[in-house]
């Protein structure tokens, strides 16, 4: 049965989408952009209020790596806090009256499918690499900004794999033409990953700062005193390169380039004791610290329209 508490697999995640597009149709719609590799269709639910003209909007997406499960489960969080707390909590009236959130809850769908029936570590896609017996490409390193130049490998064998060519991943293509089509409407781009508790801007595939940097760095420290006044933990937020590791073809470095200033990478819970294999114990306080960063960046961005 299906549990915002669990880790839910994609059939699930599924029927978790129909229903609630069905239980909550004022308030959510859904769309397919795009076709996974394998033929999965990627589904995105669109959350706002309806108006007659379209509305400044946010995007969303988790799982684009396959064994970061925390991540589906944060943006499965995401809706239903949308959905339950729409017309009662005011920062989410707000958002939601004003803005559209386009949420991807899974990105990388083979791949997580793959976690649960092969090989739970599983992190790339599952497409076929012509002239190699090793599958898959990073969708994190097949994004059009500084391509395969830095912290990404053209081994097909490699977890971080950048692919033949910028968005040879048909789930990059896909999220990368649905960004292009509404970038004029699109003014942040939240990405979930996980692990390492880092709240991550542009950029990361260079160490030159990005033209918003101090914005975006007084934001994500924002953000990260907000989740962190829950539980306490604690988030380190910079650059993805001087942060993290210098590493091309991310979408948060993409979608920057393209305009979309408010372009930010979460890598939630934990430090390394689980990893990946993060306890469903700990989904809930995850989601619920994530929930009041997120918050915190909409806020931001909605009063900066
Ligand atoms: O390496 C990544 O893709 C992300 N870390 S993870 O452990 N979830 O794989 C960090 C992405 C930071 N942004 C870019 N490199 N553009
Ligand atoms: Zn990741």
């Amino acid at each position: 049965a299906y549990s915002y508490e669990k880790y839910n697999s994609w059939d699930t995640i599924q029927s978790w989408m129909d229903q609630t597009v069905s239980a909550n149709s004022n308030l959510v719609s859904r769309m397919i952009i795009g076709t996974t590799y394998e033929g999965q269709p990627m589904h995105v639910l669109k959350l706002g209020k309806q108006s007659g003209s379209s509305k400044p909007a946010i995007f969303m997406d988790c799982g684009i790596h396959a064994r970061e499960w925390i991540s589906p489960a944060f943006c499965q969080w995401f809706v239903k806090e949308a959905v339950s707390t729409y017309g009662t909590n005011s920062q989410m009236t707000r958002l939601l009256d004003q803005m559209d959130v386009y949420v991807l809850p899974v990105f990388n769908i083979d791949g997580y499918r793959f976690t649960w029936s092969n090989n739970r570590m599983w992190r790339k896609t599952r497409s076929k690499n012509p002239g190699s017996t090793c599958i898959g490409t990073d969708p994190n390193r097949n994004f059009n900004a500084g391509w395969c130049t830095v912290g990404a490998s053209k081994n097909p064998c490699s977890d971080t794999y950048c692919g033949c060519k910028p968005e040879s991943a048909v789930e990059v293509k896909a999220v990368a033409d649905f960004l292009r089509k509404n970038k004029s409407i699109i003014k942040s781009y939240l990405t979930i990953h996980s692990y390492s508790q880092l709240l991550l801007f542009p950029y990361s595939y260079t160490t030159a700062p990005a033209p918003d940097h101090v914005e975006l760095m007084r934001v994500a420290e924002g953000a990260a005193a907000a989740l962190k006044s829950l539980y306490g933990t604690q988030y380190t937020c910079g650059p993805g390169a001087e942060t993290i590791y210098l590493a091309a073809g991310g979408s948060d470095d993409w979608a920057y380039d393209l305009g979309v200033k408010y372009a930010y990478t979460f890598e939630l819970r934990d430090t390394g004791r689980y990893g990946f294999l993060l306890p469903e114990s700990q989904i809930k306080p995850t989601c619920q610290e994530t929930m009041l960063a997120v918050m915190y960046i909409a806020d931001h961005v909605l009063n900066s329209l």
